[in-house]
């Protein structure tokens, strides 16, 4: 019997990754330990890092290559080898290509969890393939984008150093390890006893500690931002030698927030005008101060105006780049990104992408799903032409449940010629498929957490035991794939080639790195006063000449989301917040996440309750303009009378899959729609405050 104790991180249960400890006992994984001396998640894990030995060994795991032998969706398959995976792959993609060009083949990809999204972007673009949908629009690009234009660079809260105030905006990294920004992390930042404001329509676990509790309304965090600014000039609590040396516009904008007083914000805001001025003080006067913003801003019509004014009020306080504010985190060595996506091969691609149709921002890498999926429902199914996707890889996505408007997602992915999802389970996506493709999990491959993205680490994942069935991990996949596309020279020997890679500039193997697990760049503060500011004028654009020069208000302003407004119809809010125990859609199968979850529900202050005469516990219908859902009814004096707060990535693996496991009974997204209005520069569609009525259902969804 062989044993042994190894070392790993968690991953593709959020943006975390803490430091596991895992026994394996005759090659398969038994125990699962938090990795005390770890130096990132320093001795903390949860009950999904545990569950990382029932993902890996779960029945409903997909364990081989499965071809589409019945209709679409309705259950049937065969299994084949990888061979015949990889040639029907290759084979359906260039034939398409072949006929009707690359544009007519996309890739979806959902919240990055490795390099593989990278890979996918890379192999699209050796093909001159412009569709690389994402959720990006939603995650994470309205912040990094507004930042890059303001500032240069992406301001991360810095929670390492002394600070004397912390604001939480819209996020909450104890429940989410946001993007990397550990929960562990505020916590031991929270010891320090800064003043914390707390800006959440939900008393949450944070919200209880604040000093400070805005219970704003949701979608109202633009007007907000544009309120702190507004308090911040009129009282003159800018740093006014940053200001002057380092900021251009500052009359423009200025004169753009004189509309936003107080008294106005508080209307929109439900935020007391007191309570607003008090919080922009506090913000503005406790130097240093942070602020960690979160995916909430990012979910409504109004996100890229609503970033950027939180990128200027870190400005116009004097908090970029100093210890305990939002500074520049640099990366360590690695390889540049846009060279690992061969950027070069495709120099016309920001003009073929959808996103110019839409008139977005031209600077996303990747096309917001909704576009793609509106545009393969839009072209119908038999009647291809030049310009329509025919066939679509998704990769560590789950649409027909995380995407936006899903029965528009539903319609695009009937009406593709050939489809191929890979994934760990079989979903409702993946049910529709004509391939599925049984992926490696974490422990069962060489991984690396965090390239790409702008928080200055990566994280070692290494490889523990050998991958269970036939599975691959998706680097092996579009490695293996690529190269039958025709790209031979452009991928790799093997999968750990392309990790070696990564790290050659940085002058390590990727042993070396495994026993380091951790790889920082350097911290450094104040950058700016050798090289200025990564902007066109070289300080911090409070007027962008970036965002006039590509049509858009160069000063934030509040109001595209006029069609949000509640109705006597929809007279209710609908919000929602990651779930604690779940990925996204993902791991309702597993059990030992699901007993703490066991069904979905959606939150109402009791007071409304009883004014609609429903009871705790029972099924509720949630209607918006655009679709329905059913959930279970609890009740919380956390939230406002006139907000709801609903779960959501529901589906149930325990279903049917000719039933395509009742993907649409509890799905917020049958509620959201990829309709206009939409944020104009971002793409970004209304996901929270979506105006909504809850009544009486009749049958408790199953689960
Ligand atoms: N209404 C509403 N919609 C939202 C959001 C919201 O808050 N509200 N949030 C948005 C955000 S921020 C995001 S990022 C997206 C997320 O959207 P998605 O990424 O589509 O969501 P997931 O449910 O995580 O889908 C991931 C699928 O990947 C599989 N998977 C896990 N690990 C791997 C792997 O290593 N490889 C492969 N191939 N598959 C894997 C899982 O089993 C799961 O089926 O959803 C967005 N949609
Ligand atoms: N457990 C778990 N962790 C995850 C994920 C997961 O699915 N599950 N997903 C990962 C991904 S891809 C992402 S993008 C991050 C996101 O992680 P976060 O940035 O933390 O985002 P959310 O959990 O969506 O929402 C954060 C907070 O916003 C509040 N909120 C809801 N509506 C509004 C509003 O209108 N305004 C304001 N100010 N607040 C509002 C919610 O109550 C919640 O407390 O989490 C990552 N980590
Ligand atoms: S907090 Fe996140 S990274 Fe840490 S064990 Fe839990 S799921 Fe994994
Ligand atoms: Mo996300």
């Amino acid at each position: 019997m062989s044993e042994q104790w190894l070392r790993t991180h968690c991953a593709r249960f959020d943006h975390g990754g803490c430091g596991l400890k895992v026994l394996v006992r005759n090659g398969k994984p038994v125990k699962v330990l938090p990795d005390t001396e770890d130096p990132f998640s320093r001795g903390h894990c949860c009950a999904k890092g545990l569950a990382s030995l029932e993902r890996i060994d779960h029945p409903r795991r997909l364990t081989h290559p499965l071809k589409r032998k019945g209709r679409r969706g309705e259950g049937e398959w065969v299994k084949i080898s990888w061979d015949e995976a990889l040639d029907t792959l290759a084979n359906r993609f260039l034939e398409l290509k072949n006929r009707w060009g690359p544009e007519s083949l996309a890739f979806l990809q959902g919240a990055p969890k490795g390099v593989e999204f990278f890979m996918a972007m890379r192999l699209a673009n050796l093909l001159g393939c412009p569709h690389v949908g994402s959720s990006q629009h939603v995650c994470h690009m309205p912040r990094e984008q507004m930042a890059m234009v303001t500032c240069g660079f992406f301001p991360v809260a810095d929670l390492d150093s002394p600070t004397r105030c912390v604001v939480l905006w819209g996020s909450n990294p104890f429940r989410t390890n946001e993007e990397g920004v550990l929960g562990i992390h505020l916590r031991d930042c929270l010891k320090q006893n800064p003043v914390l404001i707390v800006i959440d329509p939900v008393e949450n676990e944070p919200a209880r500690r604040a000093h400070l509790h805005l219970r704003i309304r949701p979608g109202s965090d633009g007007l907000l931002a544009l309120g702190f600014l507004h308090v911040i000039l009129e009282e003159n609590l800018h740093d006014d030698d940053f200001v002057q040396n380092w900021t251009t516009g500052f009359h423009e904008l200025k004169a753009a927030l004189a509309p936003y007083t107080p008294e106005t914000v508080a209307r929109g805001t439900w935020v007391e005008p007191r309570k607003i001025v008090e919080a922009a003080r506090l913000y503005a006067t406790s130097r240093p101060a942070l602020i960690q913003w979160g995916n909430a801003i990012e979910h409504t019509v109004n996100s890229a105006q609503c970033c950027r004014s939180l990128v200027l009020l870190m400005a116009l306080t004097g908090n970029l780049e100093v210890p305990g504010g939002n500074v520049r985190a640099s990366a360590p060595r690695l390889k540049r990104l846009a060279e690992f996506l061969r950027l070069d091969h495709f120099p016309d691609r920001s003009r073929k992408l959808l996103n110019r149709e839409h008139h977005l921002i031209p600077r996303l890498l990747t096309t917001p799903n909704w576009a793609i999926f509106q545009s393969i429902a839009e072209q119908g199914a038999s009647t291809h032409s030049s310009a329509a996707i025919g066939g679509m890889y998704v990769q560590g996505a789950n649409p027909m449940v995380s995407g936006v408007q899903a029965h528009l997602v539903k319609k695009g992915l009937m009406n593709l010629e050939f489809l191929a999802v890979a994934d760990q389970v079989m979903t409702p996506t993946a049910a529709l498929a004509d391939l599925v493709l049984p992926v490696a999990t974490n422990f069962e491959f060489n991984d690396m957490g965090h390239y790409g993205l702008p928080h200055g680490y990566v994280l070692a994942r290494p490889k523990l035991v050998e991958p269970r069935g036939e599975c691959r991990s998706d680097m092996d996949i579009l490695n293996e794939w690529g190269k039958r596309m025709g790209f031979r020279d452009h991928f790799w020997n093997r999968p750990d080639d392309i990790l070696e890679e990564i790290l050659a500039p940085s002058g390590i193997t990727y042993q070396e790195f495994a026993q380091r697990g951790v790889l920082r760049g350097p911290g450094k503060y104040f950058t700016y006063r050798e090289k200025g500011f990564s902007t066109p004028s070289g300080k911090v654009e409070l007027a962008s000449s970036l965002l006039r020069k590509w049509g858009y208000a160069s000063v934030p302003f509040y109001g595209n989301g006029d069609d949000f407004e509640v109705s006597e119809a929809f007279p209710l809010l609908l919000t929602s917040a990651k779930p604690k125990h779940f990925f996204h859609s993902a791991y309702r199968h597993l059990t030992g996440l699901r007993k703490r979850h066991p069904h979905p529900c959606v939150s109402m202050h009791p007071s409304k309750a009883q004014e609609l005469g429903l009871q705790a516990g029972e099924a509720v219908r949630v209607v918006s303009a655009a679709g329905e859902m059913v959930q279970r009814l609890s009740l919380t004096e956390t939230i406002d009378p006139r907000v709801v707060v609903a779960d959501y990535g529901w589906w149930f693996p325990e279903g049917l899959e000719k039933d395509l496991f009742h993907w649409d009974r509890a799905n917020i997204n049958c509620l959201t729609s990829a309709e206009r209005p939409f944020d104009p520069i971002m793409g970004t569609n209304q996901l929270r405050a979506i105006p909504c009525r809850v009544e009486k259902a009749g049958n408790a969804p199953s689960g």
